[in-house]
């Protein structure tokens, strides 16, 4: 008889009271990439070949969800479940689709990640511009956050458009409560069409309260200018202002060069590490709304699947270049990007 207990730890595969072909079974899975393929073939081999992984901070972690007789596993739907990263979403809905909320959804489903959403605002807009914005109250945003929690438990947070002080500290209260890791804050301020999306006094409430709780923050050029003080007109000033964020704010930087300075040249910065430059290749397309929101929802993504930062960081801007090249061209302004470039979409 062959049957034994696959345990499914976060990113690992490991084989317990294994009898005959169980390992060789696990094995043939990670080879195969099914069963569990159907959440991600890479997933798998990366668990399989043993690289690090966070185990410790998965609630899910150690627990035993296999029963396997002569190589049948009988219960595939679990091992599917705990197979699928999650990724949690904390911002404001776009009613166009390509920003927010809608991109942060497609960027995670497009990156073979589960997508969840608390909402703070709801916007009116389209690619020419907002016309309204309607926000959460805290405690509503706070119900939402519970609800999500105390269930399904996200291996990674993404927050985006957060615009006022009283939402941005339940956020920081309730990412505290829940112990939440691999959290991105994008430190959204000013929409690409130029409305603004935040008030003066939640930029200190951002800074005091939730960007210390950061594994890395996405700031743009101007956001960085904001955060550090400084202005930024070189490379050299992007080291000096990530350097400066980074050391008052205790968490990782991403600034993103993006149009205005080196085209799509990013830096990363981390305590303790040596700067690091991603020389994106410029794409000439002007059909860019949404491409902040989408960069750090692909960063969550891999973040959640156990990423390192310099990897996640890599692995997002590859898909956001996908995104772009599509070349999509949707609406009278600055149009979405083609999230769905690598995704076939036909079920015949
Ligand atoms: O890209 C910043 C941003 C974030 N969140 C929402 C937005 C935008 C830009 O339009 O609409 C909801």
């Amino acid at each position: 008889d062959s049957a034994g207990i696959a345990v499914f730890e976060h990113g690992t595969i490991k084989v317990e009271k294994c009898k005959g072909r169980l390992s060789n079974l696990v094995d043939k899975m990670a080879r195969d990439g099914k069963p569990v393929g159907h959440c991600g073939i890479g997933h798998t081999r990366w668990a399989t070949h043993g690289e690090p992984s966070d185990i410790n901070s998965h609630p899910h972690g150690n627990k035993r969800v296999s029963i396997v007789h002569n190589g049948i596993i009988e219960n595939y739907k679990q091992i599917k479940e705990i197979y699928m990263y999650k990724a949690l979403t904390i911002a404001g809905s776009d009613s166009s689709g390509g920003a927010g909320i809608q991109a942060d959804i497609k960027t995670m489903t497009a990156n073979s990640v589960y997508a969840m959403s608390a909402i703070t605002a709801l916007t009116a807009q389209n690619t020419t511009g907002v016309t309204g914005i309607m926000e959460v109250t805290p405690k509503f945003l706070a119900e939402q956050l519970d609800s999500i929690f105390t269930d399904i438990y996200p291996d990674a947070v993404k927050t985006g458009m957060v615009s006022s002080s009283g939402l941005i500290e339940t956020i920081a209260d309730k990412l505290t409560e829940y112990n939440a890791k691999n959290i991105v804050v994008d430190p959204v301020m000013i929409a690409t069409s130029g409305a603004r999306l935040i008030s003066e006094d939640a930029i200190s409430t951002l800074k005091n309260r939730l960007m210390p709780l950061a594994t890395i923050i996405t700031p743009n050029i101007p956001e960085a200018e904001v955060l550090s003080g400084m202005d930024i007109k070189t490379e050299a000033d992007m080291e000096k202002a990530a350097e400066i964020i980074c050391d008052t704010l205790g968490c990782a930087v991403l600034l993103k060069g993006g149009h205005q300075l080196n085209d799509a040249n990013d830096l990363l910065f981390q305590k303790e590490k040596e700067p690091v430059w991603y020389y994106g290749k410029r794409i000439d397309n002007p059909n860019t709304h949404g491409t902040g929101c989408t960069l750090s929802s692909a960063i969550a993504s891999n973040l959640a699947k156990g990423r390192d930062l310099e990897t996640a960081v890599r692995h997002a801007k590859n898909y956001i270049s996908g995104a772009l090249e599509a070349m999509l061209d949707l609406g009278k302004g600055s149009g979405p990007m083609n999230h769905a470039f690598a995704i076939d979409g036909e079920y015949e």
